[in-house]
């Protein structure tokens, strides 16, 4: 059976450009089921059993806008074996909030750090080791433009796709958690979901996201847990998980970038 990897990231992350790298001329462009969002496809140089799914550029997995409902639909019910996970190095911070919710849906994820070129020109640094260890997944730097890198993060994106690869989910704070583990619990009760997206469900529940609950099909109420957390944490659900998402990415940035005005400061 062939292997299929789904390429995500943040509009203007560089992705067509990676895309077209990694596909050349083998690429077929068609709709998603049902609208009218360009789907392309195209199988890996060299690698004919590996197709690479470009999904729609999106800042997150939230069902407001058509191209994530799109994209999520997809990772959700189509299951890639892997998501290779473009970032733009220049705005890592933003295109990390992405990447949060990507490794929650319990499918391998890789990152590629692209635009590497011009992070460096700037002076900033980015320890890769320090970002991989942090986010729980591997993380290659490339610069699509350049073509560098891409035989690391093809092969990388290979090996998690044949389940070689490690994926650590983060925790959200000890309130969160708990609310989650019992959301969890309840869909287990229901019968479980026979995929490893069951935190990823929980978490958009916990979000009062109504789409998700249409997908699940399980007549659970999970209103009680939420509203017990929002009167803990003063905030509401959705919030709530957008704060600590935030919190989580600037202690991931803290440790693996330094930024070129620092690096002066400090040396100066
Ligand atoms: C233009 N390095 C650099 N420096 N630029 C890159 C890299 C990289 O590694 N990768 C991509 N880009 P898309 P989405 C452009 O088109 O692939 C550039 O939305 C221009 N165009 O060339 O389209 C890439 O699919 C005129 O830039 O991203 C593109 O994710 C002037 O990043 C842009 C300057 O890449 C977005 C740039 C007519």
């Amino acid at each position: 059976m062939g292997i299929t990897i789904a390429l995500a990231g943040n509009p203007n992350s560089g992705k067509t450009t990676l895309f077209n790298v990694l596909t050349g001329s083998n690429q077929y462009v068609g709709n998603w089921p049902g609208v009218t969002v360009e789907k392309k496809e195209g199988k890996l140089k060299g690698e004919k059993e590996v197709t690479i799914t470009d999904l729609p550029g999106i800042y997150s997995l939230s069902p407001y806008t058509l191209e994530e409902v799109v994209a999520r639909n997809y990772l959700l019910n189509e299951k890639p074996d892997a998501i290779l996970n473009i970032v733009d190095g220049t705005n890592l911070e933003r295109n990390l909030y992405l990447t949060t919710q990507l490794i929650e849906l319990g499918i391998p994820v890789v990152v590629a750090v692209n635009m590497m070129d011009v992070v460096e020109k700037s002076g900033d640094k980015i320890n890769t080791g320090v970002l991989s260890k942090k986010l729980g997944c591997p993380v290659v730097e490339i610069s699509a433009m350049k073509q560098k890198g891409i035989e690391e993060i093809t092969k990388k994106a290979i090996e998690a796709a044949k389940g070689k690869t490690s994926v650590r989910v983060h925790e959200f704070s000890a309130v969160v958690e708990s609310a989650l583990t019992e959301i969890e619990g309840m869909i287990e009760d229901k019968g479980g979901r026979n995929d490893k997206d069951q935190r990823f469900v929980a978490v958009k529940l916990f979000e009062r996201d109504d789409k998700i609950k249409e997908q699940i099909a399980m007549r659970i109420d999970v209103e009680s847990i939420i509203s017990k957390c929002e009167e803990v944490l003063d905030d509401d659900g959705e919030s709530i998980i957008t704060n600590e998402r935030y919190n989580y990415i600037s202690s991931i940035i803290e440790g693996s970038l330094v930024k070129a005005s620092k690096v002066k400061l400090t040396t100066s």
